[in-house]
C-alpha cells in the first residue's frame, strides 16, 4: 500500500494525489503539516528533509518533492498515452509541466496566494495586489497560446503534463484578482473541473489556511 503523508490543502500534496486516483493506484493519505503537525520529527526527516509535505512510501521507496513523486508515480505505474513511452513526446509537455511547478506556481503563491490568503490581511495593499498581477498575467498568456483549442496540454489525450500545469488553476480562478480574458485557458480549466480525481484532488477550499491572528 502506497501511503502519502501530507495535508489535503497544500496545492503540492494534490498534485500526488491526483496522479494516484488519475492512475488509479491504491494509496493511503495521513495528514502531516500545517495544523497537523509531525514533519519535525526525526521519522519524518528521514523522509523528506525539508520537513515539508509531500512524503510518499511506496514499499521501499521513499520521496520527497512532489513532482519528483508525481513522475515517479507516472513511471512505474501509467501507461501510454497518459505517460508517453516516447521520450521525444515526453521531453516537450515535461518541459510546460515544470515550467508551470517552477515559474507559474511560485508567482501564482508568492504574489497573490500568501498576501490574500496567508498572510495578515492588515498588511495587504492595492499595489500588493497589482504586483501579484502584473507577475502572473503575462505567464497566464503564455499558458493560454500553448494549450490552445486543447482539449489537452498534449491535444486530444490527457497526460501527466496536465497534473502539473492543471494543478494551480483551482487557485488561479477563484482567488479574488484581476485575471486577463484566456478563452484557451477558462476552457482547459473547465474541462478540468469535470474530472472526478481533479474535482476530489484539487477543488479543495483552502479556507482552513487563511491567516488567523494568534
Ligand atoms: N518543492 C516542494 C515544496 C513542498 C512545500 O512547500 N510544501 C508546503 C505545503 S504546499 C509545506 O510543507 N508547508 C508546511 C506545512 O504544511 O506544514 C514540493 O513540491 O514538494
Amino acid at each position: 500500500m502506497i501511503t502519502v503523508y501530507g495535508r489535503a490543502t497544500s496545492s503540492n500534496v494534490q498534485i500526488v494525489m491526483w496522479t494516484l486516483a488519475e492512475l488509479g493506484v491504491p494509496h493511503e493519505r495521513l495528514d502531516y503539516g500545517h495544523v497537523h503537525g509531525g514533519t519535525d520529527t526525526e521519522d519524518y526527516r528521514a523522509m523528506n528533509p525539508m520537513g515539508l509535505v509531500p512524503a510518499l512510501r511506496d514499499g521501499d521507496v521513499v520521496m520527497f518533492e512532489s513532482a519528483a513523486i508525481h513522475r515517479y508515480l507516472c513511471a512505474r505505474y501509467g501507461r501510454a498515452p497518459f505517460w508517453p513511452d516516447d521520450p521525444a513526446l515526453r521531453g516537450p509537455l515535461d518541459s510546460w509541466a515544470e515550467w508551470v511547478k517552477t515559474a507559474f506556481m511560485p508567482a501564482l503563491l508568492n504574489g497573490l496566494f500568501y498576501p490574500l490568503v496567508r498572510r495578515d490581511p492588515a498588511l495587504l495593499t492595492p499595489e500588493i495586489v497589482a504586483q501579484g498581477e502584473a507577475a502572473i498575467a503575462p505567464l497566464a498568456t503564455m499558458l493560454d497560446a500553448r494549450l490552445g483549442q486543447g482539449p489537452w496540454l498534449a491535444g486530444g489525450d490527457f497526460t501527466f503534463a496536465d497534473i502539473l500545469t492543471g494543478h494551480g488553476l483551482y487557485r488561479y480562478f477563484t482567488l479574488p484578482f484581476a485575471r486577463p480574458d484566456l478563452p484557451n485557458l477558462a476552457a482547459y480549466y473547465a474541462r478540468l473541473c469535470q474530472r472526478p480525481a481533479y474535482a476530489r484532488h484539487v477543488q479543495i477550499s483552502y479556507e482552513p489556511l487563511r491567516f488567523k491572528p494568534e
